[in-house]
């Protein structure tokens, strides 16, 4: 067990460095300090709570195809733990995925046409991990995040999954491990270095992702990566990050009548 951080924090300007897109080639990920201010952080987690209230009201079970997960807070109160096409549900985050900022990553696509997948994939994502009694949510396996392209008989297309992290998490609280380099392996290794969601054990190779409140990182979606459960229970525990995908290719949109994707069968194995 002999994960580390140390790995260099950059800072996100209108155009990546050559360092930057350097490191990226290499390690497939990239992490930015600071991205947003503290003001910017609280207003994005009030949004999200707006939504949670809307959707508790609701009863709101799938949005586009894809299922909502519940699970309780410290004091056992209902939440929603993972979200989908949040943005869809909140003029505060739809407006927020219009930084320009995000343009700056599209290069390390590599591919023409980068855009902010905020109506395909699932969207703007908000995870929220509490480790409690009730919480749904606390871990996630291994996985890369192209294996859905592999389900539905694609080209692994491009793709980037970029993280707004809204808590500070220190490796000793949990949080994202990655296995830099594994963005270039043989499909073979994406299909079987680990088993998907239920191999939830660190890796002698892992990097623990540190984050500050505001934070900002890219990986390749054909990376593996886990989060790792906090050792600490109750509100010191808690962690909330939100993805948005950057992508290429043909625009593929979800709607209301979109079927529930074959991969987010595994939903129920993270917990
Ligand atoms: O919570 C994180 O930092 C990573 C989540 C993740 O890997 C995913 O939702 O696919
Ligand atoms: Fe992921």
């Amino acid at each position: 067990m002999s994960s580390h951080s140390d790995y260099p924090r950059f800072t996100l300007g209108s155009r990546l460095t050559d360092e930057q897109r350097e490191f990226f080639r290499v390690h497939g990920f990239l992490h930015f300090r600071p991205f947003l201010s503290p003001e910017q952080v609280q207003a994005l987690l009030r949004a999200s709570e707006e939504v949670q209230a809307k959707w508790l009201a609701e009863g709101v079970e799938k949005v586009n195809g894809v299922p909502i997960k519940y699970g309780k807070d410290v004091d056992g109160s209902p939440i929603v733990q993972r979200f989908a096409f949040a943005s869809h549900h909140s003029p505060v985050l739809r407006e927020f995925l219009q930084d320009p900022r995000f343009t700056s990553l599209f290069p390390l696509l590599e591919a023409p046409g980068g855009r902010v997948g905020e109506n395909e994939k699932d969207g703007l994502v908000i995870n929220h991990y509490v480790n409690v009694t009730g919480s749904e949510f606390s871990q996630m396996g291994w996985h890369t995040d192209s294996l859905r392209d592999v389900f539905y008989g694609k080209r692994i297309g491009p793709m980037l999954n970029v993280g707004v992290h809204l808590d500070g998490t220190p490796a000793t609280n949990g949080g994202l491990r990655l296995l830099a380099g594994t963005h270039q392996q043989p499909l073979r290794d994406m299909l079987f270095r680990k088993k998907y969601y239920k191999d939830v054990g660190p890796d002698d190779n892992e990097i623990a992702v540190e984050t500050e409140p505001g934070d900002l990182t890219v990986h390749d979606g054909r990376m593996w990566h886990r989060v790792a459960r906090s050792p600490l229970v109750g509100e010191a525990s808690r962690r909330r990050v939100m993805y948005v995908p950057i992508i290429s290719g043909k625009y593929d949109p979800k709607h209301a009548k979109s079927a529930t994707p074959f991969y987010l069968r595994f939903l129920h194995l993270v917990k």
